[in-house]
């Protein structure tokens, strides 16, 4: 591949010219056409100063055959024009030196040319694939810009859950820590009332032994004053002790009355019909202290107190038969109270409250 200068036609050519293109071509042939502009000039000088010394000449040998008649003036005339044209030819031969060395700067230039347009293919070619991948390296920026601005959403959707969480966690840490506090005071308040309570466990449990003690003292004592109350052979009923007279013993109704007062007591009292089959239960027939001797239809118990209520009389009675049944009886076949005369014999039952 070369390029070649046609000095004549001042023109760029060869194969290397016609590969280059047209804006390349534009901007070397301005280089080109400066440079020819540039020795078009020196050589048209170079042709005026030629010119201008024919001029000369054919001037000095006219004016030499019509001014012959004048021989000093033409002689210096001449001379001036020799001068003249030693001059001219002595900056034509400058001027040739000039061309000379414009025309090896010109080959060096066209060297030098060769190479920057070698140089130029080159860049081209690395300009070509720097723009590769520029636009390469583009579509990658805009990729990754777009995955940059997604990350940034998502990071700041992130900033912003962890400023949540993180305000939560600041919120719960708070709320553990109150917790945290009134759990350590409990344990302290459990630790106390532990203590407190075995304390308390402990007097209840001396206060209970105690309890147990006094009960059984409470037992042995109201054991011991029953058995003291209630003598031997006699019946513990209702907070009374009783004596049930004998089997096949019958007295009557005074005599019962003062056996019962030998004995420290009284002829039965009843006061409730539980009592009341208390004592019907020994005998068919039971005297008991109660009377109608003083007045009749009045009765009244052997401790001196009246019949209040009713009674548990049997049905039809006290019915004063023969106008001689002043002293009470219970029948257990009757079920109740009966007025007989009180010299039958009977068996009797004392009692006596505790
Ligand atoms: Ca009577
Ligand atoms: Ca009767």
């Amino acid at each position: 591949m070369s390029v070649v200068f046609d000095r004549k036609a001042g023109e760029i050519g060869g194969d290397g010219w016609n590969l280059m293109d047209t804006q390349e071509r534009s901007k070397c042939s301005g280089r080109s056409r400066g440079l020819v502009w540039y020795i078009g000039t020196a050589a048209c000088l170079g042709l005026l100063y030629l010119l201008l010394l024919v001029v000369i000449l054919s001037y000095v040998v006219n004016n030499d055959k019509a001014t012959s008649p004048q021989g000093t003036d033409q002689l210096q005339f001449f001379t001036l024009g020799q001068t003249e044209c030693e001059n001219l030819t002595l900056q034509w031969i400058q001027l040739q030196k000039r061309y000379n060395k414009l025309s090896e700067s010109t080959q060096q230039l066209q060297t030098m040319f060769s190479s920057k347009n070698a140089e130029l293919d080159a860049i081209r070619d690395e300009r070509d694939q720097l723009k590769m991948d520029t636009r390469n390296l583009t579509k990658e920026m805009e990729n990754l810009t777009l995955q940059g601005i997604q990350l940034q959403k998502r990071y700041n959707k992130l900033s912003e859950s962890t400023q949540q969480l993180q305000t939560m966690f600041s919120s719960k840490n708070a709320e553990l820590d109150a917790i945290r506090d009134e759990r350590d005071q409990l344990k302290m308040d459990t630790r106390n009332l532990t203590k407190e309570m075995e304390l308390l466990q402990s007097r209840f449990n001396t206060v209970v032994t105690m309890r147990d003690e006094l009960q059984e003292e409470v037992k042995r004592l109201n054991l011991n004053r029953t058995e003291k109350l209630c003598p031997d052979d006699w019946k513990k009923y209702n907070n009374k002790c009783y004596y049930v007279s004998a089997q096949r013993v019958s007295k009557s109704w005074d005599k019962s009355k003062k056996d019962c007062e030998d004995r420290g007591a009284h002829l039965a009292i009843i006061n409730s019909r539980d009592e009341q089959d208390f004592v019907s239960k020994f005998y068919d027939r039971t005297w008991i202290g109660l009377s109608d001797k003083d007045l009749e239809g009045h009765w009244k118990w052997v401790d001196g107190t009246d019949l209040v209520g009713d009674g548990y009389w049997q049905e039809g009675e006290p019915n004063n038969d023969r106008n001689i049944e002043h002293c009470a009886e219970v029948s257990r076949k009757g079920g109740g109270w009966n007025d007989m005369p009180c010299s039958e014999r009977l068996s009797w039952v004392c009692n006596l409250p505790l």
